[in-house]
């Protein structure tokens, strides 16, 4: 397979094999670990869009292709910000922005890569404040994607501020049930308290009576540290299954520097306990997590010369499992 610096790409999963929708079917939960439909576990790597409100042009077919094939990307994450000005629940287009997500759902599909749909509270803080809209969202979408096998629900984004695991707990326990009144068996993602960091009080205390339940853990490479890998490597030695929806190279407000040396550790820690994980953020926003150059917005046909440092870097990552870039000619 070619990539986008024109190399051949070698697996670089850590399950040897890149997991596909249509070879590897409805994924599922077993002992702590994302398995595909016959039980084999199986690694999900990908990229996080920006907030749909903002950024709903790179929701296209061509690109969403162009993230499989030439990224080597297996799964999209679409992050919908509830909060903040033109987010779901303070007065974005929500017919539209379901719309959006229809369609990066067919397109996912399309490309062969798995989808998160994630409900992205942040400065909601607790996702009890919305929790209205968020049951009506999810009763919708997972009964339009029933019998969809590549659509993975993620509930709460980062649950922060002084929302803690029993308030979390207390909304999981009311949605997961209305999203498994459709989808029997989709995989659920949890978030955490602490901008979904605290992964030891899930450990201590997992939502129970329901299958296939992941719980999140995010990360920024150039704020977290040893510290909160330990916190990661004890939860999944405990057997907790553990999903990285969003982690970043650089520091925990999205900019900052790229912090290469940590961003390693964290990559060989994942790959070492087959954990999936999505980079932050495909966008073109003038701050150092955006993947894309901020002065010239395009959609598709993305090149080497389209890309920031950052973006350069998360190529690396996802192609060859390295933080060092190679320039173009
Ligand atoms: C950031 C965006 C930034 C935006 C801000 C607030 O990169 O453009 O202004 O949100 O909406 C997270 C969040 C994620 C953050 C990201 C970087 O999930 O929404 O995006 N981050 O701050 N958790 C830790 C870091």
């Amino acid at each position: 397979m070619q990539t986008l610096d024109g190399k051949q790409m070698a697996s670089s999963f850590s399950t040897g094999e890149k997991a596909t929708p249509s070879k590897n079917g409805k994924l599922q939960v077993k002992e702590g670990k994302l398995c595909d439909e016959s039980g084999k576990t199986v690694q999900l790597r990908g990229m996080s869009t920006h907030g749909l409100s903002w950024y709903p042009l790179y929701v296209n077919q061509a690109f969403f292709t162009q993230l499989a094939n030439e990224w080597n990307c297996n799964v999209i994450r679409l992050a919908m910000y509830t909060a903040e000005l033109d987010g779901y629940c303070e007065g974005g287009d929500q017919e539209g922005l379901r719309q959006i997500i229809r369609e990066g759902v067919a397109y996912a599909k399309k490309a062969d890569m798995y989808v998160i749909i994630d409900w992205h509270i942040l400065l909601d803080f607790d996702p009890n404040t919305n929790k209205k809209d968020a049951l009506a969202f999810f009763d919708s979408m997972s009964e339009e994607f029933k019998d969809e096998n590549h659509v993975i629900y993620e509930i709460c984004n980062e649950p922060n501020k002084g929302c803690d695991w029993k308030a979390v707990k207390e909304y999981a326990n009311e949605v997961i049930p209305v999203i498994r009144s459709h989808a029997k068996d989709a995989v659920i993602l949890v978030g955490t308290p602490t901008w979904s960091q605290d992964v030891d009080e899930a450990l201590a205390d997992p939502i129970t009576g329901f299958d296939n339940l992941m719980y999140t853990f995010h990360f920024y490479a150039a704020t977290h540290k040893d510290e909160l890998r330990k916190k990661l490597k004890d939860a999944v030695d405990g057997g907790l299954p553990v999903f990285v929806s969003e982690y970043g190279l650089c520091a925990a407000d999205g900019s900052g520097v790229i912090d290469k040396e940590e961003s390693k550790k964290w990559i060989s820690l994942l790959n070492e306990n087959d954990i999936s994980y999505l980079a932050w953020n495909i966008s073109y926003k003038k701050e150092t997590s955006a993947i894309f150059k901020p002065d010239r917005p395009k959609y598709q046909d993305l090149g080497w010369d389209d890309l920031t440092e950052y973006g350069k870097v998360v190529f690396s990552v996802l192609t060859k499992n390295s933080v060092e870039t190679e320039e173009k000619e």
